[in-house]
């Protein structure tokens, strides 16, 4: 009898499909509806690793299975392949980044064919090819003449070590992301993107958006709109009569402004009066140049101990005309809000901490709804009801709030006020390997964009591409090319030596898999309606703000050009977990924890690897790479090729019957919604079942068996349907089987199953299944089976219709 040989089986079929087109996506098939499944392009590295498989092979399963469900379905592929990564990689091993990464990206290609997936490399894009950065260097353009894309100066987060600016999101606890240098601060000119200009619409349009609550949540929580006030203080300042001087403070709490005891303002402030004539003491002027030295991380890290002097100065109470003192202090920031507050220390913890190192007072004005006074030793920082402030005693926060507000507005003194906790987006690089931004520095006409028949402005081939200390982009060595005349005036002028941040190139990519060669456009609006937006993203929560958020800005921004049609770009977002390495740990180069998938492949074939990764955990959780296991699913697919060699039955088994309908129901609703260890496990059970019941299929259910697994194990179903079931056409172009309900209303239960208190599994029992028939469907159960291997039953507790309780030790 013939054994099952994935390596020799799998290298067959993906020739096949290439040569027959199967995943080559037409833009219209008649009687179907589109759908992009989009998964993110991968960074070309070097090779794939399990993390890959893990972006790529799962979804892939979602794909398989909604082709089959009747839609036209592309299933697109690309490479980031600008950045810093290859220039550094390339830095390190004296070659230039172009060669490193056009290697990577031929290697990598070979090794995503090896997956088996039904991506469609006949739309394949590259973020460094010419044809494509036209189109970055376009969008730019157009942003640019609607002011969203502009030149300013401000405090950019520099990397000592890479060399060039980081966008804020770039930087993690104050060091940069990719090689962990302590970023600095530093005043530079820099090509900016006004993402704030949507920061509203950005969180607005969250509410509509099938994505994980965590992501809505991470991207609302990064845009930071608060609600609040300010207020203009009048000072009164020793040696002065006048009263003149003002200072501004942001709160989002007005309703606690008869609990003010002392104001607080920045170092960064206080060094602003400074440079404008207040002289203090010594004592203070000590004070602000030492705290200017701290970080901002580390002054605003709770539970720190608060540091401050007082000015000397007070400030009128605009309601009460009570004199407050002004103090300094280093938890209150000098870019956030105006770099001032107003201090209320019953009912703000830092604010609490301050006045309890500096014995300032204290003042309670909220209490909870319907509760009694509070205990002052600790801060009531929730909305409640007001007292102890005049005309607003009763009232509730958020209409004191409102009241408040009105009262400061018609004062003159300030008002409400919505402040934001995004930044625009710094785009500019002082790197070689990236695009280069399409504009010509003149000293008579500034800065003149790219005349748009002039694009792509080209990367000039450089030798030395190393980034020079001075800041400066190594670009600017490119001598030849820097020197052009200037579009406007026709002087000399210089080319802009800058390169986008990737997240550039990576903000409209999809869009190019519409119509990835067109030469006149960045894609054919016909092209672009047909397949946008994209129906489902899959990818690494890691990109949770940036990325998906710099790829919403886009759209907004595009759509109200009247580029695309669509607002928000992607309909749905899952986001995946994580492959650790066996030890647990983030699998990386210099752990040296990496699993090499092709060793995995070449043993098990791609079938069992991609199976197996789907089996190991929920998709959205990931967990360590552990090899323990693949026999389990390498020994399923044998049995389902062995099962093949059989001749099929005459006659169905009813029980089989069942579960076939059963399973074709679940798997569906599994695979819709990506729950796909659900799905390997559903697909063990019924071989189990299978085998039990002694059967080798009908013809009809050995078609609908293979359909079930074939967008998990695509390879070995195509091999049984054209091989032994002696199909004309690829198993993977059949449609989704349909059950008869009727089949699945069984007199039979789902009973839920924990081992040791934790639900591991559901089983599907007989109403009236004893205990011992209830265990012994348990522990068939692959899901429920992993967690009794190698231990023993100790008791049993038996709910019967309810519950089964294996304790195990
Ligand atoms: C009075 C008050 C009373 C406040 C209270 C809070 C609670 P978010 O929500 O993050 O916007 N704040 C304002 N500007 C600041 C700065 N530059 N540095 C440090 N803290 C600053 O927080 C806004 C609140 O943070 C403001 O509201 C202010 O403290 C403080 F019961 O004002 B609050
Ligand atoms: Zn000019």
């Amino acid at each position: 009898m013939a054994t099952y040989q994935p390596s020799k089986i799998e290298k067959k079929w993906q020739k096949v499909w290439a040569t027959k087109k199967l995943s080559v996506t037409r833009d219209r098939v008649k009687g179907k509806e589109n759908k992009m499944i989009l998964v993110e392009f991968p960074y070309p590295s070097g090779n794939l690793h399990m993390g890959h498989w893990y972006s790529f092979a799962l979804p892939d399963m979602y794909a398989r299975y909604w082709r089959m469900r009747g839609y036209n379905v592309m299933y697109p592929i690309g490479f980031d392949a600008f950045g810093l990564p290859a220039e550094n990689a390339a830095i390190q091993r004296n070659i230039h980044p172009e060669t490193w990464t056009k290697q990577n990206i031929a290697y990598m290609t070979k090794q995503l064919v090896s997956m088996g997936t039904m991506f469609d490399f006949s739309r394949v894009v590259s973020t460094i090819d010419p044809a494509y950065y036209a189109w970055t260097q376009w969008m730019f353009l157009k942003l640019h003449a609607r002011d969203l894309a502009y030149r300013a100066k401000t405090m950019v987060n520099w990397c000592p070590k890479d060399k060039t600016v980081l966008a804020n999101e770039q930087v993690v606890d104050g060091s940069c992301e990719r090689c962990g240098a302590v970023v600095q601060q530093k005043l530079l000119e820099q090509w900016m993107m006004r993402t704030t200009a949507y920061a509203d619409q950005l969180i607005d349009q969250l509410t509509d958006l099938d994505w994980p609550h965590a992501t809505r949540v991470a991207q609302q929580n990064w845009i930071g709109r608060s609600d609040g006030a300010t207020i203009r203080w009048r000072l009164r300042i020793p040696g002065q009569t006048d009263d003149a001087h003002t200072v501004e403070t942001f709160t989002t709490r007005p309703d606690t402004l008869f609990g003010v005891t002392f104001l607080a303002i920045s170092p960064e402030l206080a060094k602003k009066w400074m440079d404008v004539g207040w002289a203090p003491s010594a004592e203070v002027k000590n004070y602000v140049s030492r705290a200017l030295g701290r970080r901002e991380l580390d002054r605003m890290e709770a539970g720190k101990e608060k540091t401050g002097v007082a000015t000397g100065a007070h400030a009128i109470h605009p309601l009460t005309s009570e004199l407050l003192p002004v103090w300094i202090g280093d938890y209150v920031l000098g870019s956030y809000g105006t770099g001032a507050i107003m201090a209320v220390p019953a009912h703000d913890n830092r604010d609490f901490e301050f006045a309890s190192t500096f014995h300032l007072a204290m003042k309670q004005v909220i209490v909870p709804v319907g509760g009694a006074h509070h205990d002052l030793s600790s801060v009531f920082s929730d909305p409640g009801v007001l007292v102890n402030s005049g005309p607003y005693n009763g009232r509730t926060s958020s209409e004191a709030a409102a009241m408040i507000g009105k009262k400061l507005h018609d004062l003159g003194v300030g008002g409400p006020k919505r402040t934001y906790k995004l930044r625009d987006w710094v785009l500019s690089r002082q790197r070689y390997w990236g695009v280069p931004i399409p504009v010509i520095n003149c000293s008579a006409c500034g800065h003149v964009p790219v005349p748009e028949k002039d694009l792509p402005v080209k990367l000039p081939p450089l030798k030395d591409f190393k980034p020079a200390d001075d800041g400066r982009s190594p670009l600017a060595k490119a001598t030849k090319w820097l020197k052009v005349k200037c579009p406007k005036c026709g002087g000399a002028a210089e080319r802009e030596t800058d390169t986008m941040d990737t997240f550039v190139d990576s903000s409209w990519y999809y869009l190019r898999y519409t119509d990835p060669t067109n030469k006149k456009k960045f894609a054919d609006p016909k092209k672009l309606a047909a397949w946008t937006p994209v129906s489902m993203y899959i990818g690494g929560a890691e990109h949770n703000t940036m990325h998906l958020l710099y790829s919403r800005f886009f759209a907004h921004a595009l759509h109200d050009m009247g580029y695309v049609r669509f607002i928000e770009p992607f309909t749905s977002r899952r986001n995946h977990g994580i492959i650790l390495g066996p030890d647990g740990q983030k699998m990386s180069k210099s752990r040296g924890n990496v699993v090499d998938p092709d060793k995995e492949v070449a043993q098990f074939g791609a079938d069992t690897i991609r199976m197996y990764l789907a089996f190991m955990s929920p998709y959205e959780q990931g967990g360590p790479w552990d090899p323990k296991g693949i026999n389990g699913v390498y020994r399923f697919l044998n049995r389902v090729f062995n099962l093949y060699q059989k001749p099929a039955d005459k006659n169905p088994v009813t029980v089989v019957e069942r579960a076939l309908h059963a399973a074709t129901k679940k798997i569906g609703d599994d695979l819709n919604a990506m729950s796909l260890n659900t799905c390997v496990s559903e697909l063990m059970k019924l071989i189990n079942i299978i085998e039990e019941a002694n059967t080798t299929l009908t013809k009809p259910q050995r078609e609908r068996f293979l359909c079930l697994l074939a967008p998990l194990a695509p390879h070995l179903t195509d091999e049984l349907w054209q091989g032994v079931l002696k199909k004309k056409t690829s198993v993977h172009l059949q449609p989704w089987p349909s059950y008869t309900p009727a089949l699945l209303v069984l007199d039979e239960i789902q009973m839920p199953v924990q081992v040791n208190g934790k639900l591991r599994g559901v089983i599907t029992i007989p109403a009236k299944a004893g205990q011992d028939e209830a265990q012994r469907r348990a522990v068939a159960d692959p899901m429920i089976a992993k967690h009794c291997e190698g231990v023993t039953i100790r008791k049993i507790i038996y709910i019967p219709g309810r519950l089964l309780n294996l304790v195990v030790s």
